[in-house]
């Protein structure tokens, strides 16, 4: 959104949290920029989640024009990019404070309805101001935003907060989003039952940060005697399904809001340890922090010669430069996310802990140990099968053998990662294919906020973009589909019915555009989850009423100004065109069929086909001879078909 700009303070990084207009222009760039961040990132997987200040406006005293040229008056109530005038902030009555300022925590109205550090405070109960906020919020799904953090929400009314949200759409199946779901919401509210607003008000308008995790885990790593205790439900701690956790935020880390206690990038083999536990341990929604460096706590992000911010720099070595950590791509990191997502739903079991080692199991699924000195050698229950995984963390350097007796002998010899992470099915590069998101649950309902891992956004790893060319020369009013999978003789439980059968494979289909030339393709793509044999899915969209016939094909060409561009086409017209992400752990090792059905006066059915031996540098044998076309997805290949061919 736009928001106060201060060149007296050096354009620090809190500018952003005076709104000016709920147009998407900042520091960062251009609405056009935005959506088109956010369009990519869905295509591939990555969701997008926004920090929503809604509490508020500007400071008082605040004047001037913002990023998209509109003006703003704090001392004046006057926002006219909204329009927001005097009458549409908290009626000075309802604040007790002497002074209009949020300065007594112990009482309700002075924390909801007065100025925060002199912000001009909006009045929620309005329906005008209400209208207002989920306008903004209504934009922010229609480019496919996933979800919002709700800034200050400990500082609004619960209820205004839940009108403002029951106004906001469903997230738009355009951009991937299973029918029916939610955005997600997560409500900033510091509490550390030091106070008269406690996070279980917000229980019913989404998640809630907790705070008072991110000093028990630093406690932890301190004294791993502690870590037992992490969760503490007596101190008022938020119900596990409903609890944001995290190790530090942009606030806490850098002495603002809920600092203290607070380990952060600064010091990187604790925060390292700090994060695996985190993600290790199954309590709450857990978020990564990704930071730039800073010395001076108000100093803005890497910015160009303009102030705009920069953009990040990737080294060769896949870290980041030009003044930006990206913890999110340090090695430990990185790997317990996938750990995390590995053993999704499953609880604590075999806790140990002797005050200087820590290590507990995930169902049957994981188990993780961590030494605070760099080293350990300890037998220990895993509550895994009996076989031998790998250290995820030193990518499969190390070797681990859980007997018959689901025991282990546990060695950690290494300083600046004391961590070992094995799950079932985890291999060097990769987790096991976790369960595609399905049903309402996956944008997150603020009635029922999913566990991550399960209902990760992104395509499971293990998903892979997949886009299908079909070359036919159609009559005007036709349409072309594909049908596929794998043959029915291959495998068992193969059966006529998409949502059951075997021989399905799972896909999420990708926008290939919005304009009136894809109607067809964004009306018959709704509901399709299945490349598979049976023609329409239960559930799939239909165009006008005319059902689908399978998956469907967008007609595209590789010339620039027809409205069936598509980058991607560098040969001609009539390439047809589908773009799905694929389950490539429901594939063939890779392999999987598929042939063309032709509707509206067609043939239906594309004749047999009888397919030579791939050749050239990605060939492969078939795993079997099939009269369909049989395609070898490259980016599915197992690691033992992957050699140096993977693109
Ligand atoms: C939040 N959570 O409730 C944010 O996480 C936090 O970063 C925001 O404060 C706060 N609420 C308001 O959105 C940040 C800085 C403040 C800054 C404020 C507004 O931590 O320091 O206040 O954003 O930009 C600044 C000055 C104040 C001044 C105020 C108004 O530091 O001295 O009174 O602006 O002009
Ligand atoms: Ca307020």
């Amino acid at each position: 959104m736009e928001h106060v700009i201060l060149p007296n303070d050096n354009y620090p990084w809190w500018q952003r949290y005076q709104p000016v207009s709920y147009q998407l222009y900042s520091r960062s760039g251009t609405p056009e920029q935005f959506a088109d961040m956010v369009r990519r990132c869905n295509a591939v997987g990555v969701r997008t989640y926004v920090d929503a200040v809604i509490n508020h406006m500007t400071g008082l005293g605040r004047v001037g024009v913002s990023y998209g040229g509109s003006s703003y008056n704090g001392d004046a109530h006057d926002f006219p990019g909204v329009p927001y005038t005097a009458e549409h902030f908290t009626p000075k009555n309802l604040c007790p404070s002497s002074d209009g300022n949020v300065n007594n925590y112990a009482v309700e109205e002075n924390v909801r309805n007065c100025y925060l550090v002199g912000l001009t405070d909006l009045y929620g109960a309005l329906d005008y101001v209400r209208n207002a906020v989920a306008g903004y919020l209504n934009n922010l799904v229609d480019l496919g935003v996933a979800g919002i953090r709700i800034d200050a929400a400990k500082h609004m009314w619960p209820a205004d907060i839940a009108n403002m949200l029951s106004r906001v759409k469903d997230l738009p199946t355009s951009h991937g989003f299973p029918a029916g779901s939610k955005l997600f919401v997560y409500n900033e509210v510091i509490d550390r039952n030091d106070g008269a607003v406690t996070v279980d008000e917000y229980y019913d308008t989404g998640m809630v940060t907790e705070f008072r995790y991110c000093m028990k885990l630093a406690w932890g790593i301190a004294d791993y005697g502690q870590l037992g205790g992490l969760v503490d439900y007596g101190w008022g701690m938020a119900r596990d399904d409903r609890a944001f956790v995290f190790v530090d935020n942009h606030d806490n880390q850098r002495g603002h809001g809920g600092a203290g206690d607070v380990i952060t990038h600064k010091t990187p083999r604790e925060y390292k340890q700090a994060v695996a536990y985190m993600t290790a341990h199954p309590y709450g929604f857990a978020q990564v922090m990704s930071s730039y460096y800073f010395t001076n706590t108000d100093e803005g992000p890497p910015h160009n010669a303009d102030w705009s911010t920069a953009d990040v720099v990737i080294n060769a070595d896949g870290s980041c430069g030009g003044g930006w950590v990206c913890e999110h791509r340090w090695n430990v990191i990185a790997k317990m996310v996938r750990f995390r997502n590995a053993v999704a739903g499953t609880a604590m079991e075999n806790y140990w802990n002797n005050g200087g080692a820590v290590a507990f199991s995930r169902g049957n699924k994981g188990f993780f140990a961590m030494a605070k000195g760099g080293s350990m050698d300890q037998t220990l229950s895993t509550g895994l099968p009996a076989g031998t995984y790998c250290n995820i963390i030193d990518s499969c350097a190390t070797n681990i053998n859980v007997g018959s007796d689901g025991k282990a002998r546990i060695q950690i010899n290494n300083y600046e990662e004391p961590i070992v992470a094995i799950c079932v099915g985890c291999t060097a590069d990769s987790g096991p294919t976790s369960a595609p998101c399905t049903g309402s649950n996956c944008g997150v309902t603020t009635a029922s906020p999913p566990v991550d891992g399960t209902c990760t956004q992104a395509p499971p790893s293990g998903t892979s973009r997949t886009v299908i060319f079909v070359q036919k020369a159609t009559s005007v009013g036709q349409d072309l589909f594909i049908r596929g999978g794998i043959d029915h003789t291959k495998r068992p439980g193969c059966v006529d019915n998409a949502g059951t059968s075997a021989c399905a494979i799972s896909i999420t289909t990708n926008s290939l555009g919005t304009s009136a030339h894809y109607d067809k393709y964004n009306a018959w793509r709704v509901g399709d989850t299945k490349l598979d044999w049976y023609g329409v899915q239960s559930g799939q969209g239909s165009y006008n009423g005319q059902a689908s016939a399978g998956s469907p094909l967008a007609w595209t060409s590789n010339t620039a100004s027809s409205s069936g561009f598509q980058s991607l086409n560098k040969w001609g017209d009539h390439y047809w065109m589908l773009d799905v992400n694929m389950d490539c752990s429901e594939t063939e090792q890779g392999w999987f069929e598929l042939k063309a059905f032709l509707t509206n006066s067609g043939s239906g059915w594309e004749n047999d086909i009888s397919q030579g031996a791939c050749t050239g540098t990605a060939g492969g044998t078939a795993p079997y001879t099939t009269k369909n076309h049989m395609v070898d997805n490259l980016y599915c290949r197992p690691l033992s078909r992957r050699s140096l061919h993977r693109p």
